[in-house]
C-alpha cells in the first residue's frame, strides 16, 4: 500500500512540475502505460495474501484514476498557454501596408496594332485574320513572282516544307480575298511576319506588317497617297509629312516607297514605313476581275518602325526583350 501512495506521490509531483503537454504524455506512459510503474505494481497482486488482493488492486486503481484525472487538468491548463504561445508568435499586424501588385499592361507593339486596326476600320476597311503559317503560292505565285524572280531573295524565309513558308509579308492575304471575294472591296489585316534577315537596329527575323488593299471602280493613286497622308495623320500627328518614291514590287505597278519625317524625332529624318502602289493587272486578270472596269490600290507598312518613330526608339530589338523597364514608359 505504501508503495502505491509513493508511486503516486512522486507522479503528483512530476506532474506538477511538467511545463509541457508532450512531458505529460511521457508521464503518462512512465506511470500509467502498459509497462508503467503503476500498473507494473499489478503484476506483484498474485504474491499477496488473499485476503489483500482485493484492498491492494483497488488502491492502485483508485491512484491510477487521480492521476488520470490529474494529467487531464494538468493537460488542460498547459494547452491554453501554448495555445496562446502560439497565437502570439502568429499574430499578423493587420495595419502594416500591404504589398502592391503590379498591374500589367498593353504590350506597345499590341497598343500600336490596336490603334492601326482603328484608324483602317474607321475608313471602312475589313479586318481579316490570316496565317502565319503560309501556302507558298500565296506568299509569292499569287502576287505575281515569276518562278525563281531575284525579287524572292530579298525576301527569303523560314520553310516548313516546300509548299509551306512562315510568311515574309501580310501581302500574303490578297490572294485569299481575291478567291472568295468580288469587288468591291476594302480589306486588311495585321500580324507577324518573318525573314532571313540579318538583325540590326531596324531589321529583325520577326516583326509585324500590316497590309491593306481595296479594290473599286476608279481606285487611283490619288486614293492611295489620300489613304496613307490620313494615316500618317492620325498616327503621328498633324506635323507629319509623307513622301513617296517609285520602288518595284511585282504585285504592284506603279509601286512607290512611303516614307513620313517629323520635326520632332530623329532631326526630320525620312524613315520608310512600307511599300505601295496599284494592284498589277496581272493579278486583277488572274482572279477574273474586269480590269477596264476595276482598279485597286495596296499597301504593306512594317509596325514596329510606327511606335520608333512615335516614340524616338532607335532599336526595333527593344520590342522583343521584354525589359519592363522599356515596355513600363508606354503606359
Ligand atoms: C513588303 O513587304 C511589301 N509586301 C509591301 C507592299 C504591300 C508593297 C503592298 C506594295 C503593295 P518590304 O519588304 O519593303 O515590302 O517591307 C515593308 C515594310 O516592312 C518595310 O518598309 C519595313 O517597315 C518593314 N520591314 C521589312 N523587313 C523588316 C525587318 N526585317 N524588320 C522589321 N521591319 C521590316
Amino acid at each position: 500500500m505504501d508503495q502505491v501512495a509513493q508511486i503516486e506521490r512522486e507522479a503528483e509531483v512530476a506532474i506538477g512540475a511538467a511545463t509541457t503537454t508532450a512531458e505529460l504524455r511521457e508521464l503518462e506512459i512512465q506511470f500509467l502505460g502498459k509497462s508503467g510503474r503503476l500498473t507494473g505494481l499489478m503484476k506483484g497482486i498474485g504474491a499477496l495474501p488473499a485476503d489483500e488482493r482485493k484492498p491492494f488492486g483497488e488502491a492502485v486503481n483508485q491512484a491510477k484514476g487521480r492521476l488520470e484525472a490529474l494529467l487531464g487538468d494538468r493537460t488542460t491548463h498547459l494547452k491554453s498557454g501554448e495555445r496562446a504561445a502560439q497565437f502570439e508568435a502568429e499574430r499578423i499586424d493587420v495595419t502594416l501596408p500591404g504589398h502592391p501588385v503590379r498591374a500589367g499592361r498593353k504590350h506597345v507593339l499590341q497598343q500600336t496594332i490596336d490603334r492601326i486596326k482603328h484608324v483602317f476600320g474607321s475608313m471602312g476597311f475589313v479586318y481579316h485574320e490570316s496565317p502565319e503559317l503560309e501556302d507558298f503560292k500565296y506568299n509569292f505565285d499569287a502576287l505575281n513572282y515569276p518562278p525563281d524572280h531575284p525579287a524572292m531573295d530579298a525576301q527569303d524565309t523560314f520553310y516548313v516544307t516546300d509548299d509551306l513558308v512562315l510568311r515574309t509579308q501580310c501581302t500574303a492575304l490578297q490572294g485569299r480575298v481575291f478567291e472568295t471575294t468580288a469587288p468591291p472591296f476594302r480589306a486588311f489585316t495585321v500580324g507577324r511576319t518573318y525573314r532571313n534577315e540579318a538583325v540590326d537596329r531596324t531589321h529583325s527575323h520577326t516583326f509585324h506588317q500590316v497590309d491593306v488593299f481595296m479594290v473599286d471602280e476608279g481606285v487611283s493613286m490619288a486614293h492611295l497617297k489620300g489613304t496613307l497622308g490620313l494615316f500618317a495623320r492620325a498616327m503621328f500627328g498633324p506635323e507629319v509629312k509623307v513622301r513617296f518614291r517609285p520602288d518595284f514590287f511585282p504585285f504592284v505597278e506603279p509601286g512607290v516607297d512611303y516614307a513620313i519625317s517629323t520635326p520632332k524625332l530623329f532631326g526630320g529624318r525620312w524613315v520608310e514605313l512600307g511599300g505601295a502602289g496599284l494592284v498589277h493587272p496581272n493579278i486583277l486578270e488572274r482572279y477574273g476581275i474586269d480590269t477596264e472596269r476595276f482598279s485597286g490600290f495596296a499597301f504593306g507598312l512594317g509596325v514596329e518602325r510606327i511606335p520608333m518613330m512615335a516614340y524616338g526608339v532607335d532599336d526595333l530589338r527593344h520590342f522583343l526583350e521584354n525589359d519592363r523597364r522599356f515596355l513600363g514608359q508606354f503606359a
